[in-house]
């Protein structure tokens, strides 16, 4: 088994994701949905109309060219890239823990918010279903979200990688360079701007995939979604849903970042992957599939457990008080509200 668990312990800085709240405050009955009657309905990035497309693309290109608001970030340059860098700060204590589905909901919610009020989007965060692209046994680079025209560009031509870069000696590399078309180009105006080891610095860069095939088919696998669906707590979905960090054990999660963004792709780099504007269509699906889970039983829906520590399932767990830190993105909120995707914070569904 190839661990990629030192990739996460390795990240260099270590922010208080978290804080525990002094007093217990979840409501004695469950939150009433009653401001969302109309939720708005993200879809699946193929079923947009190309309009559709060209507007949540217009929208995301406007985040880049809007002022970045979070003075935690030195190196954000725009609103996009405000995104990319409280997630890289966190990202050792977001991850292997049980709040880490609660964490990237509302990171996306608040993504999406952007959109919406600071570029007039009027859409909602589509997603990627992973299994329509394996399933159709297409090669990767067929894939319509990687489409130049209508999709998010391709992958980067090929790149030789260091054995630094390569730690684990992955094998099945088929890119690394930079995105070479579609609007996330440099070309284009797109750029990583992140330094990759200190948020406090700028330095803006290309977009890089190096899609892996064999690691994408091997760890996006249906019987992963099966073993999901047979959880009955939240706990132990949410364990199974991040998997074990290896590249040989079927994880959905792992498999679209390592499968897309393999060694030398932003998608694959676990701090700065936000970099890549698919990782919100990425995450929309790990969402969706525990929305779905949440709607088999009203139960579900206060159902939380799993570690405060990355790995440490046997240690502090998580309960509805605790809080999620995003920073500027958004005030901390406790678990409880995010357990909602259709109630007072957050009103959205999925189409399916
Ligand atoms: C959004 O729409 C408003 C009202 O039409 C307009 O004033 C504003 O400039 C638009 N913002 C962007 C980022 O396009
Ligand atoms: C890129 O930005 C520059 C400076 O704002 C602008 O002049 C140019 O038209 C833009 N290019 C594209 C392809 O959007
Ligand atoms: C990122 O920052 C580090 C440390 O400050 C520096 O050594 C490195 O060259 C920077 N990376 C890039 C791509 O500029
Ligand atoms: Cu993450």
């Amino acid at each position: 088994m190839v661990a990629y668990r030192s990739i996460l312990a390795s990240a260099a800085a270590l922010f208080l994701a978290v804080s525990a709240a002094p007093t217990p405050d979840v409501p004695s009955t469950p939150l009433i949905p009653a401001a969302c009657n109309n939720p708005i309905v993200r879809k699946e990035w193929r079923s947009l109309t190309n309009t559709e497309k060209a507007n949540y693309i217009n929208a995301v290109k406007c985040l880049t060219t809007t002022p970045s608001i979070a003075t935690s970030i030195g190196g954000a340059i725009n609103r996009f890239d405000d995104f990319q860098g409280v997630h890289a700060t966190q990202t050792p204590n977001i991850h292997f823990v049980g709040f880490f589905l609660h964490w990237h909901r509302y990171m996306l919610h608040a993504y999406e918010q952007a959109l919406r009020n600071e570029c007039n989007y009027t859409g909602a965060q589509p997603y990627w279903d992973w299994f329509i692209d394996i399933d159709s046994g297409l090669p990767m680079e067929q894939w319509p979200i990687f489409d130049a025209v209508t999709g998010f560009g391709g992958n980067g031509p090929y790149v030789e990688a260091t054995a630094e870069q390569n730690p684990f000696g992955l094998t099945g590399r088929t890119g690394g360079g930079c995105v070479p078309d579609g609007p996330f180009t440099v070309a284009n105006n797109f750029t990583v701007n992140i330094n990759k080891t200190d948020v406090s610095r700028s330095d803006p860069r290309c977009l890089t995939r190096d899609f892996m095939p064999t690691v994408a088919t091997t760890l996006i696998q249906h019987s992963v979604v099966t073993e999901l669906n047979a959880k009955t707590n939240f706990k132990d979905f949410a364990y199974r849903m991040e998997g074990l960090p290896s590249f040989d054990y079927p994880n959905v999660h792992g498999g679209g970042h390592f499968g897309v963004g393999g060694v030398l792709g932003t998608f694959g780099d676990s701090n700065n992957s936000p970099g890549d504007p698919i990782f919100y269509l990425h995450h929309a699906n790990v969402d969706r599939l525990w929305a779905l889970w949440q709607e088999q039983d009203p139960s579900r829906i206060l159902s939380v457990g799993g570690p405060i520590s990355p790995f440490d399932y046997e240690g502090d767990q998580i309960d509805l008080n605790f809080h999620i830190n995003l920073a500027e993105l958004g005030p901390s909120r406790p678990l409880y509200e995010l357990q909602y995707t259709r109630g007072p914070m957050m009103c959205y569904r999925y189409d399916q």
